[in-house]
């Protein structure tokens, strides 16, 4: 796959957009890219997904809250993953917003990328104050003479998928929903710092403790993972996210134990992939208690994990 970051490439072949922020890469975008891929097939042109970086609310409303699913960096490796052959990763910046939706599609989707046929999603908007939505994308291609596809919402057991059901699945902690909305594992990435240490003194579970790179992190718990380690493999393991109540400590830290592994990963940046949600984190009365709680947590994981199906994103 093609990446270009802007706008500017001297020859475009006749080419088949959709534009949007992708976030996540689920599959209603999956299916969105599917749909572009068959059109372009069609005309014999190319599939193109036209997204932006950094996230337009990010740029436009600098205190929202807004969370991301996937890091710009995954983003693209799914997008590839799907079989598109070009993606356009536009700069977004406050100048870029004050284009209006008419000049954006004829300056830049015709003009520039040599649309012939645009496809975007029941809801999509754009151009200044958002101006543009379905509507006015039928009428511009009829009045320039390209195609354009409406697609129609995806349901998933009756929920409409979007980026802001997988994002509030993940914040819920039901892993399982946020992973059938994604079409594979969940996963945060993460750089191995230096933890309490108590994992392998008190505990005997010892514990690589990360830095996520992606915004959103599921709720806090205990969670089934799996976990890739660059240039060696995927192992079974257990991960904590929150306060370790247990020894009054203050900070949400991450964490994960990983079976059959005892290298030291200080400074490696693993994956975790996330199957499934054990359990709150609790306040235990003593270190033996919650030694005997992961232990029950370990053999549970291994139940869940021996069962599991669920997709991994392996691409670093
Ligand atoms: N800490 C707690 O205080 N309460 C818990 O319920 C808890 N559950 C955990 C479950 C697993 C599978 C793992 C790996 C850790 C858990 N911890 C929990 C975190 C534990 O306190 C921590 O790993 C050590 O204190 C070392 O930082
Ligand atoms: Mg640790």
């Amino acid at each position: 796959m093609q990446v270009i970051k802007g706008i500017e490439r001297l020859e475009w072949e006749d080419t088949v957009i959709t534009i949007g922020n992708f976030d996540g890469v689920h599959i209603g975008h999956q299916r969105i890219f599917d749909y572009v891929k068959r059109k372009a097939n069609q005309i014999n042109g190319k599939s193109v997904v036209v997204t932006f970086h950094p996230h337009p609310i990010k740029v436009l409303f600098k205190d929202h809250p807004l969370k991301l699913i996937t890091t710009t960096e995954d983003k693209i490796k799914l997008i590839e993953k799907c079989g598109i052959d070009i993606t356009v990763l536009i700069p977004f910046t406050y100048e870029f917003a004050q284009i209006e939706a008419e000049d954006f599609v004829r300056e830049i989707l015709l003009q520039k990328f040599n649309a012939k046929w645009v496809v975007v999603g029941y809801d999509y908007r754009f151009g200044k104050e958002r101006k543009g939505d379905k509507e006015l994308l039928k009428e511009l291609g009829m009045r320039y003479g390209f195609k354009v596809s409406v697609l129609k919402a995806y349901k998933k057991k009756g929920k409409i998928l979007s980026s802001t059901a997988v994002r509030n699945a993940l914040i819920e902690g039901n892993i399982k929903e946020a992973n059938l909305f994604l079409g594979r594992a969940y996963h945060i990435d993460g750089e191995v710092v230096k933890g309490a240490g108590r994992g392998s003194s008190i505990l005997g579970y010892p514990t690589a403790n990360l830095i996520p790179k992606q915004e959103i992190v599921p709720k806090e718990g205990v969670y089934a993972v799996k976990v890739t380690i660059p240039h060696y493999k995927t192992l079974r393991g257990v991960a904590n996210i929150g306060k370790n109540p247990t020894f009054g400590n203050k900070d949400l830290s991450y964490e994960v134990h990983i079976l059959d592994f005892k290298e030291n990963l200080l400074g490696k940046t693993i994956r975790v992939h996330f199957i499934s949600r054990l359990r709150d984190e609790k306040k235990f009365n003593s270190p033996e208690e919650l030694k005997l709680n992961i232990a029950n947590d370990i053999e549970r994981a291994k139940e869940v994990l021996k069962r599991d199906r669920t997709k991994l994103f392996l691409d670093f």
